[in-house]
């Protein structure tokens, strides 16, 4: 397919300013380039820019800069909604509530398909607050709680969600900070976790193949959302959150090689970066490198494969 890159250059869902800057250090990356050295055709479609909305929601509780928030969200989902008709998007922030608008328009996009959209969020955090329950104010951290239609959130969107993800579906892995009222929300909604001790046990595949089974087995979509903050801060140091005690360069390569070939994904966020906190470029670099593992890039040739037991569906 074609891949649409859009920039979304949206940085006042969190503390830490810079993210604005992410499309273009993606870009200066090579991400482009680097796609169509994989054989595919590539649409920039520039920067996005939210336009102005007109009445102001109201119920925002703590949340900081909702109004701002919102004028992203209802610009930015009709436009993953379009650009997901044409091929696949990949979305360049800016902050994590980005994915407000692009899991949206995702869902909307596989709902008329007939498909039913599961959503893989690789993330130190589970961003499921609301208004209520967070303690920082910081909208970045209620991305999944918005897209899952919690009525808090409701706000953001023109209308009410006519198709919330169902938390069920949606997948979160490299988890290793949750704020107190957040995990009561987390387990009354049955997103599926699997934290950092998962991974430390069981390792990457075993997770990420009962995502991919499921997927399959009901011929759904996945959208793949990835927070710089999954991965260790000592490979990935461009990011305001920092959390010790992320995922390894081979960890997140294999889970990109996997996604791969299942060749269920239909979307992909990168979000989080802040190229004023990197060093030379490296966060955004292996970014890129990242996403052409999601795009079928290998070190040496693959065995062909056959469909094993993992692989069948249930
Ligand atoms: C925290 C941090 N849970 C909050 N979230 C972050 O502010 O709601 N998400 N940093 O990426
Ligand atoms: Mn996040
Ligand atoms: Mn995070
Ligand atoms: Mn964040």
């Amino acid at each position: 397919p074609t891949i649409h890159l859009l920039g979304v250059p949206v940085q006042d869902g969190t503390h830490e300013k810079g993210c604005l800057m992410g499309p273009d250090a993606l870009r200066t990356a090579g991400l482009r380039d680097t796609l169509e050295g994989l054989g595919f055709d590539c649409v920039d479609h520039g920067n996005l820019s939210p336009a102005a909305i007109d009445p102001m929601p109201a119920g925002k509780g703590n949340a900081l800069q909702f109004d701002a928030i919102a004028s992203w969200t209802r610009t930015l989902a009709p436009k993953a909604y379009e650009m997901a008709k044409n091929g696949f998007p990949l979305f360049m922030g800016g902050d994590h509530s980005l994915s407000m608008g692009s899991v949206a328009g995702m869902a909307r996009h596989a709902a008329e398909e007939g498909r039913e959209l599961f959503v893989l969020w690789l993330d130190a955090h589970t961003d499921f607050n609301t208004p209520l329950t967070s303690e920082s104010g910081n909208m970045h951290g209620m991305s999944v709680a918005a897209f899952c239609g919690l009525p808090e959130l409701s706000g953001l969107y023109e209308a009410p969600l006519d198709h919330p993800v169902n938390p069920a579906q949606v997948h979160m892995m490299g988890i290793r900070s949750i704020d107190q009222k957040e995990r009561d929300l987390l387990r009354r909604h049955h997103v599926k976790i699997n934290d950092m001790r998962v991974l430390d046990e069981m390792g990457v595949i075993r997770p990420l193949m009962e995502l991919i089974d499921e997927v399959k087995s009901r011929n759904a979509m996945l959208h793949v959302s990835l927070d710089v903050d999954f991965l260790d801060p000592e490979i990935a140091p461009a990011v305001g959150t920092t959390v010790p005690g992320g995922a390894t360069l081979r960890e997140a390569h294999l889970i990109m090689e996997l996604l791969h070939e299942s060749g269920y994904v239909s979307s992909l966020d990168l979000v989080e970066l802040n190229p004023f906190l990197d060093h030379r470029g490296k966060t955004a670099e292996l970014l890129t490198d990242l996403t052409a593992s999601l795009f079928g890039r290998t070190i040496f040739d693959r065995p062909t494969r056959r469909p094993g037991p993992r692989h069948r569906s249930v």
